[in-house]
């Protein structure tokens, strides 16, 4: 076991989470000797210079560091200066993000074409009408088609969004069409995620793009090509895979583990293996094996983003999110930690040797060392998913742990989707986003806030999202959230219609009126397209204006971690968004480069980061950019009358 745990350095564990599960397994931790992430997290100190993005690694003349209290005192020994490396270095993070989230959409693409020529027999396309709609969108004919022949159009249309050298991906369609107009003029419509990322690796090379303002256009179109590309493609063939979601109960954090049981936790965020294993653990012949062995039955359970995607498309329970990987490995309760790729911290396989639990990896571009790799093919995917059921259902059967299950459980409805939201608000026959503009337009609603994005262990996880959301619904915000954002808000207590009374009077009406959370579960990272698309509709719509840029709306990840994460953050500011990060960002603010991320893209019609860490800060900083785009609209002056006078508002309801 790790031993080097130093008293006199910890912190209270109140200090580390606000999640109550997480704190009493990082007590257990602690006494059992074992480091969780949540302690490296506060024992790190992040080089000062690096936090500030104030060096630079692309070549071997250095590492160059400059002065981050001085930038333009020093440049590098190639004579980069202080922009050059800040655009390069946020550059480079953006590339790996995108590709990340490509990768991840072409694999999606993978299986799904495997589906259409026949070749996977295991999984299914579930959802026909999102696939002609899907298909419609981008201007593929489905009339009088069989749904594979449509499938196979798609499939080779979607392709593009990763292979194309030239043209644009085929979902920036599906933009408004001023946002796209430009982006063309602009010269940063992506064209296919794999060459969008060589250029970007390239012109950040020792020696190449050494003007910020050039960087930038490669950098937004990298972004761009996450966002409207791999994100999106993983997103819609997901839905038309594995079933659209809509909303649904599910129960969330480490009380859904049961002692009594074989359990199972699926993490990572690719959902074709966890749906493997939804189908595995249903056999009755492994829940024979398991109950041979003395447990109830077996239990699976996500952890978060493939965990978010299935608790929304099947209800299925989520333990907990980033910040809870390793302390829920410390119930001694988890038989098989199973994961895939994505966020997956090596800690993980220290911790798990230490609680006899097994760490199986089981794809080919994820493994750790120390676990065991059991490799996934969606071609056969038994092989590798009874595999699993043995192990787990083995160390069931001989558990040496003492087990500690916290019993913090929350359920919340998760499953919301833009399709849904246009369903909720305007019925089936009726489906459109008319409603949410007006009831904007009214001022009940005061906007909408995209809230998102990662825990860090260098803050108290979860207090961040929490306290913000709080603050935004209370003023009238709308909120939609994903990732493990959207888990922190569940633990809360917040995704429930009984939320409804913590938001102001006109978010609150509304709630009631339509039964529906102040705030939306949309699920996992790559489905912040669902955002993407609602706030296209919304601009359709009408009466919001022309272009994502002038709605009122704002983004904000408050405790994010992951080079995912800038790449979502960048493709929200280049599709119109005011986007806030909290902790900090990797720029020195008065350099050219910050003002330009933080300014100039918003000058040129775009949208703008924002940094800030106090909850309440953050949420009037939204609030306030929120209230600046009703004023350009023009519908300030309903706002006011409904703030302050409660009888104007039922007039203008009625
Ligand atoms: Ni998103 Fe999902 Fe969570 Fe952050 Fe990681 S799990 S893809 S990157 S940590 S929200």
């Amino acid at each position: 076991m790790a031993k080097d745990i130093k008293e006199k350095t910890l912190v209270s564990v109140k200090e580390r989470t606000m999640c109550e599960a997480t704190q009493q397994m990082l007590e257990k931790a602690r006494r059992d000797g074992v480091k969780l992430d949540l302690d490296r997290g506060i024992e790190m100190k992040p080089c000062p210079i690096g936090v500030e993005s104030a060096c630079c690694k692309n070549c071997y003349m250095g590492p160059c560091r400059l002065n981050p209290r001085d930038p333009y005192k020093k440049v590098g020994v190639c004579g980069a200066t202080m922009d050059t490396i800040a655009a390069r270095n946020f550059g480079r993070n953006v590339a790996a993000g995108s590709a990340s989230h490509n990768d991840h959409g072409r694999h999606i693409l993978g299986l799904f074409r495997g589906i259409i020529e026949g070749k996977v027999k295991d999984f299914n396309i579930e959802d026909t009408i999102k696939l002609e709609r899907v298909a419609k969108s981008i201007g593929i004919e489905v009339e009088g088609k069989d749904i594979y022949d449509v499938g196979k159009e798609l499939c080779d249309e979607l392709e593009k969004t990763f292979s194309n050298v030239e043209g644009e991906m085929p979902f920036v369609k599906r933009a408004p069409k001023s946002l796209q107009e430009q982006w063309r003029k602009d010269g940063i419509t992506p064209r296919g995620a794999m060459v969008e990322v060589m250029e970007l690796m390239s012109r950040t090379h020792i020696g190449c793009d050494q003007d910020y303002n050039n960087l930038i256009k490669q950098i937004s179109r990298t972004a761009l090509a996450d966002g409207w590309g791999g994100s999106m493609v993983a997103t819609e063939l997901s839905d038309i895979m594995f079933g659209t979601p809509s909303p649904t109960l599910a129960d969330v954090n480490m009380g859904v583990l049961k002692e009594d049981h074989v359990n199972i936790i699926v993490h990572g965020h690719e959902p074709a293996m966890f749906e493997g294993m939804l189908a595995a653990v249903n056999d009755a012949f492994f829940i024979d094996e398991a109950k041979a062995k003395g447990a109830a039955g077996i239990n699976l359970v996500g952890m978060c983003c493939s965990g978010a995607e299935m608790m929304s498309r099947h209800g299925v329970p989520h333990a907990g999110n980033f910040g809870s990987t390793e302390a829920v490995v410390v119930t001694g309760a988890v038989d098989a930690m199973v994961v895939d790729i994505q966020c997956i911290k090596q800690g993980l396989a220290e911790v798990a040797k230490c609680y006899d639990t097994y760490l199986i990896t089981t794809n080919s571009r994820c493994h750790i060392e120390g676990a065991t790799h059991i490799e996934f093919e969606e071609i056969d995917p038994r092989k590798c998913t009874d595999q699993i059921l043995i192990k787990a259902i083995a160390r069931f059967g001989s558990r040496k742990m003492p087990i500690e299950i916290p019993s913090q459980i929350q359920t919340g409805v998760h499953g919301f989707t833009h399709e849904y939201i246009e369903y909720m608000l305007g019925g089936t026959f009726r489906g459109s986003y008319s409603p949410l503009n007006d009831n904007i337009i009214n001022g009940r609603i005061r906007g909408v806030a995209g809230v998102v994005g990662c825990t860090n262990p260098k803050v108290k996880q979860d207090w961040v999202h929490v306290e913000l959301v709080k603050e935004l619904i209370k003023n009238d915000v709308l909120v939609l959230q994903t990732g493990c954002s959207q888990i922190s808000l569940a633990k809360a207590g917040l995704l429930v219609p009984e939320a409804a009374p913590l938001a102001g009077p006109g978010l609150s009406e509304v709630c009631e009126t339509v039964g529906m959370p102040p705030v939306l579960g949309l699920g996992s990272c790559v489905d912040n397209t669902r955002i993407l698309i609602a706030a296209s509709a919304m601009v359709k719509a009408g009466g919001l204006g022309n272009t994502i840029a002038d709605l009122p709306a704002a983004g904000c990840a408050p405790e994010w971690m992951s080079e995912k994460a800038l790449a979502i953050g960048q493709y929200f500011v280049m599709s119109g968004v005011y986007t806030i990060f909290g902790i900090g960002f990797p720029s020195i603010k008065g350099t050219k480069f910050h003002d330009l991320l933080f300014d100039g893209l918003e000058k040129q019609g775009y949208g703008k980061w924002g940094t800030a860490s106090d909850p309440i800060d953050i949420a009037h900083m939204m609030i306030a950019h929120i209230d600046k785009k009703r004023i350009e609209l023009g519908i300030d002056k309903v706002r006011e009358r409904t703030l302050v006078d409660m009888s104007d508002r039922r007039e203008i309801a009625s």
